[in-house]
């Protein structure tokens, strides 16, 4: 049976991840780590060990007790947070992914690392960004994610730790929301939409971002560790989308159901501007290629999930 050990579990992926991975592979055999445990209730009952990922002794003292053969590194600040506080950005995502890499290297552990549209930046091809091309990002999050893909590159190469991990778009999901991130607003539009049938977005009409429904993030991730190595090309890390949207299509989407929705607009100059500097769309050949990536949700079918789940939670 596998063991596993996840970072950052009560983020937005780490806590539907968890919920995933005990169902698949046994309870106690996940181990669940977060720097608070505020919410930790949400998750499947299991182990829980409370840990800041930038303590190298800590987090090696968990892998060496719990012998995962799988890490997920998820810990980390995302774009916006990132650039309020870009010393503390550099600290818990460069220091937590080198510790996890170190625990790869010294316990033989397999390690996950979650990547971005945020590596990529404002000279590289905007339109089907290629797997393989420029990576020169202006945000400090995207500066981060360009270094811990090579150095997660960099362990693979020089010391054998099987390192993989993917460049995820926006993820929306219903259950845990999005803190900190630019793409937040194709979560909140939703909210409102349910709550006030109304929303103010703060990224303008026309910008485009990949997007993917968080049930295929996380079928991805698992898909990806478990796939045949000796078919792997890339490593870290891999372009994965399932659609790309600007908001007036995703309030068309949603006019599918509530007829009456409105969108106006409000730009936060900040947000908009790192949006600016993100792909519109991304090419994902290569993930499907090498581990059969194959996203099941588009625009339409995402929608009425997740309005149907929002208004049965929201009432
Ligand atoms: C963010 O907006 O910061 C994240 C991301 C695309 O990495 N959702």
């Amino acid at each position: 049976m596998k063991k596993i050990m996840v970072s950052g579990c009560l983020g937005q992926i780490g806590t539907e991840l968890v919920t995933k991975l005990r169902h698949d592979y046994g309870a106690e055999n996940v181990l669940a780590t977060d720097i608070r445990e505020d919410t930790a209730h949400a998750l499947p009952e299991g182990p829980f060990v409370i840990l800041d990922a930038r303590d190298g002794k800590k987090y090696a003292e968990q892998v060496e007790k719990f012998k995962p053969d799988t890490i997920y590194h998820l810990a980390g600040l995302l774009s916006a947070t990132a650039e309020k506080n870009p010393q503390l950005a550099w600290d818990i995502n460069i220091n937590g992914t080198c510790n996890a890499l170190e625990c790869g290297r010294i316990y033989h552990s397999a390690v996950f690392f979650p990547s971005s549209i945020a590596a990529f930046g404002p000279g590289t091809p905007h339109d089907k960004t290629p797997q393989d091309t420029l990576q020169r990002p202006n945000t400090i999050y995207g500066v981060t994610k360009v270094a811990s893909e090579l150095l997660a590159e960099y362990y693979h190469k020089k010391w054998g730790v099987d390192t993989r991990g993917v460049r995820f778009p926006g993820l929306i999901s219903y259950k845990t929301l999005p803190g900190g991130g630019t793409t937040d607003y194709a979560v909140d539009i939703y909210y409102q939409a349910v709550q006030q049938g109304r929303y103010t977005s703060y990224i303008a009409r026309g910008t485009y971002m990949d997007m993917m429904y968080i049930p295929d993030a996380i079928d991805g991730m698992i898909q990806l560790m478990e796939a045949d190595p000796s078919r792997l090309i890339h490593r870290c890390c891999f372009n994965i989308t399932s659609m790309s949207f600007e908001p007036e299509q995703v309030a068309a989407a949603i006019r599918a159901h509530i007829p009456s929705f409105a969108l106006d607009y409000a730009v936060d100059p900040v947000r908009q501007a790192i949006a600016d500097s993100w792909p519109n769309s991304l090419d994902d050949s290569a993930a499907r290629a090498e581990w059969d990536w194959n996203p099941k949700y588009d625009l339409e079918s995402m929608t009425a999930d997740m309005l149907k789940n929002l208004r049965a939670k929201l009432g």
